[in-house]
């Protein structure tokens, strides 16, 4: 219940719905002004903090299933849920008591245990380019990892990766491309020195041009890419596009690396790779693998993982790397995606896309839904969104006043256009219902 006693989420579809009550935010806002005195922009990760649509950011309190309830007691049906992690949605019973079991036992000792070993396994029984593993606790710490791999196994240092796609806050990964069709990075934040991105490549998604450019002009250690991209919105990758790229990864001697922290067992059970029929050299994974405890890692074939100290030369390593805590909810989860799962996260997945074309249209907002098992992307922009240039021209401003207007009706969207929402096993056809009439009003506010 909210301050004026409804619910934020408003009556069940059907009824007609009284004028929507503002948000009460007292409470997230004195967070937000200790928080801003204590962090730097008051959170630890940008997009948290919500300035990419325009308002400050909503202090939660609790999730449960496909909800999240914020401090002020405004609850929402939750499309952002963590960014990826939470497939199963927020504190799944089989999560949260495999996770209470381990800590009984102690949350983490710096040796190995029996659950990385299991964890190891289920990956590899999953992802067909995964015959070991190394587990590390972040996204941006695995891709660091399997970088400075591709390059011990090639000798080579240059990096090709895509504009718009996102492997973490890397050094040579926070780049942006110059001017040109394939140009050399230069430094996307202070702090990274220019020669750490002079050996990144950036080229545009989909663009074989681009690409066979680059890999005449130079040799690359490997060609990094997310094979369903996430980070500019969902732009999925053309037509033979993943099998393009195999074939000039393997003609010019660099690695192909998907990362698929955001695709990894959520677009199928053996993630992009399984469901393109394309397997990579190294596979870089993440967020369902921990199910919402900080887990990732890096894998590939033995020849290549074995180059990883202390069995080889390449040196990695990681204080709480694969701890009980994770490796715990990463198995609960992981145990949770059956063929059945995926089923309905592309049932979901595709009844809120089909309905937000609908609503859009109906209130005149020119839309591109972009949708998959378990992602989907509403872009601002009137037709196809098939690169980053694409994603550049959408209308930010209209993407930000549609969140904003969904907040108000208790539904809370993952607060940039250049993200995904994350369908769960937890989102029920009435949380889509709900959705979606909270949506078409949210088109109307826009289109006025
Ligand atoms: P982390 O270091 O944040 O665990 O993972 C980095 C990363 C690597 N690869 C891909 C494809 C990713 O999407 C990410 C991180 N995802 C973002 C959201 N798209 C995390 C949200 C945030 O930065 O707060």
């Amino acid at each position: 219940m909210n301050a004026s006693g409804g619910s934020a989420l408003g009556p069940p579809p059907g009824e007609r719905r009284p004028p929507d009550p503002p948000l009460r935010d007292a409470r997230s806002q004195e967070l937000y002004a200790r928080a801003l005195e204590l962090l730097p922009g008051g959170v630890n990760s940008p997009v948290r903090a919500m300035g990419s649509i325009g308002r400050e950011p909503i202090f939660v309190s609790r999730g449960e299933g496909a909800e999240v309830f914020d401090v002020d007691g405004n609850h929402y049906v939750d499309w952002m849920l963590s960014w990826g992690p939470l497939i199963a949605g927020h504190a799944h019973p089989a999560v949260v008591e495999a996770v209470a079991a381990a800590a009984g036992k102690g949350t983490s000792f710096g040796a190995p245990t029996e659950a990385e070993v299991e964890v190891a396994a289920a990956i590899c029984e999953r992802v067909p380019g995964a015959e070991m593993v190394r587990m590390v606790n972040s996204g941006t710490e695995a891709a660091m990892s399997a970088i400075r791999l591709a390059r011990a196994a090639t000798g080579r240092d240059r990096l090709l990766k895509f504009a718009g796609a996102y492997h973490g806050h890397v050094d040579g990964l926070l780049a942006e491309a110059g001017s040109g069709l394939a140009t050399a990075g230069i430094p996307a934040s202070p702090g990274v020195p220019a020669a750490q991105v002079a050996a990144t490549t950036i080229v545009g998604w989909n663009d074989r041009q681009a690409v066979e450019r680059a890999l005449s002009e130079s040799d690359f250690a490997a060609i990094l890419a997310e094979p369903y991209p996430a980070n500019m919105g969902l732009v999925l990758p053309a037509e033979g596009f993943l099998a393009f790229l195999r074939d000039q990864a393997d003609r010019s001697g660099a690695l192909l690396v998907f990362d698929e922290v955001i695709s990894g067992f959520r677009v199928a059970r053996g993630g992009a790779q399984e469901r393109e029929g394309v397997t990579p050299d190294l596979t870089i994974m993440g967020k369902v693998i921990g199910g919402g405890v900080p887990a990732a890692a890096y894998a590939g074939s033995r020849e290549l993982m074995n180059r990883v100290a202390p069995a080889g030369d390449v040196y990695q390593a990681g204080t709480l790397s694969g701890n009980p805590l994770a490796t715990a909810a990463g198995l609960a989860t992981l145990e949770l995606l059956d063929e059945a799962a995926y089923d309905r996260l592309t049932a979901v997945a595709e009844a809120l896309a089909s309905g937000l074309r609908d609503v859009a249209a109906a209130a005149g907002v020119p839309v591109h839904v972009a949708c998959t098992t378990g992602l989907l992307t509403v872009f601002f922009h009137d037709g196809p969104v098939a690169s980053y240039a694409d994603a550049k021209a959408c209308d930010t401003d209209a993407h930000a006043g549609f969140c904003r207007a969904l907040l108000k009706r208790g539904v809370y969207l993952p607060p940039s256009q250049f993200e995904t929402w994350f369908p769960s096993l937890a989102h029920t056809d009435a949380h889509v219902e709900r959705t979606l009439a909270a949506a078409a009003e949210a088109f109307a506010e826009v289109a006025r």
